[in-house]
């Protein structure tokens, strides 16, 4: 079957037959159900084929089935070479899904962190995989990585209910033969992580009843070293702050890119941080923009640079002293401060933001 019928006939069976899905040769018409798709996936894009860096754009699509041919996905965003991850959260009877994913170029599935489709690979033409999975009743994570290199660019994802059609009877991820010779694009050797809330909380062990440290802004990225268990949107990461600093961030406010999560290390470590008061009231007060103010939690030692090991002291600001902060570093580990003409950069643990929040920060070294 070509790629290029089920291009036609994936889009015909959306626009024309109004969800009834046309299942790949070989399946039983019998078995064929309304598809479904899941509504109001999370999207992240990058304008690189492999997820690397802050997204270029997030938003929600309704659901995963796009044409865009020679075009862009959107604004700011490149007609070639680049990535999209859609990430949702799927409550499923029980039953046997035929899942169904379409690229034009590479895609693959993951439900629970278990890959079920795998052609992460350059096409030149629209190519659908589909995969025959059984779940128990219950939510589970789905992400969608996807890819598109060069040429015309589509992405479809849909499943059916095939419960009571024949069991499955081939292998996850190998509906059609991958192109032969093909290189998977993937994936450097860190497990990155990108904050998705306006604020996240980090703490000093992999759960809530450990105190928060310090917070994170959205769309700060960190490199993920552990998890605490493989539980789903339950699961803690913890993730390198920089600066020698580490802490644990639960999982429902990063989303993981640039990796498979599944293949970090288990830690239950608990890290040393001074031990500090909760910040009571939570958002500040926002006066001017990039008007941000903190509060040393206790002496804080201010340095030339953002590094405990090229930064020389030049000063000390007293525990509960206010100061400004004009800059967030790279790293997202220090902060620039003003105090009383006295600027350096001071570790972030040190600082409870009073007004303003560290999301509004301009970032920089
Ligand atoms: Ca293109
Ligand atoms: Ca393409």
């Amino acid at each position: 079957m070509s790629g290029k019928r089920l291009w036609l006939a994936a889009w015909c069976a959306l626009v024309l037959v109004a969800g009834l899905v046309m299942l790949p040769a070989g399946s039983s018409p019998a078995a064929a159900q309304t598809a479904e798709t899941g509504f109001n996936w999370l999207a992240f894009y990058w304008n690189n084929t492999t997820f690397q860096g802050s997204p270029a754009l997030s938003r929600t699509d309704p659901v995963v089935n796009f044409n865009w041919g020679a075009n862009a996905p959107a604004p700011g965003i490149n007609a070639d070479n680049f990535s999209v991850r859609w990430s949702n959260r799927i409550t499923f009877g029980a039953g046997t899904f035929r899942f169904r994913a379409g690229a034009d170029d590479g895609i693959r599935v993951a439900v629970n962190g278990q890959i079920i489709i795998d052609r992460f690979t350059p096409s030149s033409e629209f190519i659908v995989n589909t995969a025959d999975v059984t779940l128990g009743a219950g939510t589970y994570e789905i992400i969608i990585d996807y890819f598109e290199g060069t040429g015309n660019a589509g992405v479809l994802f849909d499943w059916t209910n095939i419960t009571g059609g024949a069991p499955a009877t081939f292998a996850p991820g190998v509906g059609t033969p991958l192109p032969g010779g093909a290189v998977a694009p993937t994936a450097g050797p860190a497990v990155k992580g990108v904050v998705i809330v306006n604020r996240a909380n980090v703490r000093t062990g992999p759960g809530m009843q450990y105190p928060v440290f310090t917070q994170v802004a959205r769309d700060q990225v960190f490199i993920i070293q552990a998890r605490d268990c493989d539980c789903g949107f339950e699961t803690w990461f913890l993730v390198d702050l920089g600066g020698g600093a580490k802490g644990w961030i639960a999982r429902r406010v990063m989303l993981a890119y640039n990796g498979d999560p599944a293949t970090l290390p288990y830690s239950k470590e608990l890290i040393e941080s001074p031990v500090v008061e909760q910040d009571p009231g939570g958002q500040g007060t926002p006066v001017a923009p990039f008007e941000v103010q903190g509060v040393a939690r206790n002496n804080a030692i201010v340095r030339s640079a953002p590094s405990q090991f090229t930064g020389e002291p030049i000063g000390v600001i007293d525990a509960g002293q206010t100061f400004r902060i004009l800059k967030l570093s790279a790293s997202q580990a220090w902060v620039l401060v003003d105090f009383n003409g006295l600027q350096g950069w001071t570790f972030v643990p040190n600082v409870r933001v009073v007004v303003g929040s560290f999301a509004i920060l301009p970032r920089g070294d």
